[in-house]
């Protein structure tokens, strides 16, 4: 699989929406404006496939891509977002975490932290739940871009060990450069057989 013959396939926002199982899906989360968004269009290697902005809180539904008549990826919207009231953020997080929960095709989430900072809670909560609801997770460490080589690796270094991984079990990524596109292709192309 190479990604290239991809199309938006559709925005969900109920459960009562989500599409027919057709194929694997693999769902890309993480905080509010992390570059969850910029992440698939460089992956599929499309400037605006995704619609992205600066100002968080883009993406507001679990917007559906069909990847070469065999896989669908699921851009979510962010969690942590202090500007939309809190009774939209919970209805956010309800629909997220009951897709995520009882979706029987969703293969992988990849779950995109920011490479400058330090691991934040709700980033642990997420794969701690994911691990505990026997979901397969798979850091992606983004933002690359914005750092050294060396700080690059050395802030990998706290994320993993704030993690409890090894450097084998995530993916360094940069939407700019391009830096882990490779990696995470045959990463997930992998995940997308193995169901
Ligand atoms: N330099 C750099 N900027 C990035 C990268 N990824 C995303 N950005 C920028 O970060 C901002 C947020 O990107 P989005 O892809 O919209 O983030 P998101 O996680 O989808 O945001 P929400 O949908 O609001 O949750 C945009 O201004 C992007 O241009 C990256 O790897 N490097
Ligand atoms: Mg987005």
């Amino acid at each position: 699989m190479n990604f290239t013959k991809v199309s938006f396939y559709d925005s969900v926002y109920s459960l009562k929406q989500l599409p027919e199982p057709l194929y694997p899906e693999i769902a890309f989360a993480g905080r509010s404006n992390v570059g969850k968004s910029s992440l698939i269009n460089k992956l599929v290697n499309r400037k605006n496939l995704v619609k992205t902005s600066s100002k968080p809180g883009k993406t507001q539904s679990l917007n559906y891509f069909e990847v070469e008549n065999s896989l669908y990826l699921v851009d979510l919207p962010g969690y942590g977002f202090a500007r939309v009231s809190r009774s939209v953020q919970a209805s956010w997080e309800k629909l997220i975490s009951s897709y995520l929960e009882t979706r029987t095709p969703l293969v992988c989430v990849v779950v995109i932290i920011d490479l400058r900072h330090a691991l934040k809670a709700h980033d642990r909560e997420l794969i701690d739940w994911l691990a505990f609801k026997d979901i397969t997770s798979l850091p992606v460490y983004t933002k690359a871009d914005k750092l050294s080589k060396n700080k690059q690796a050395k802030h990998a270094a706290a994320l993993d060990a704030a993690l409890n991984i090894s450097s084998a079990d995530r993916v360094i990524f940069s939407s700019k450069s391009g830096i882990g596109r490779e990696e995470l292709r045959n990463r997930l192309a992998l995940y997308a057989q193995s169901c």
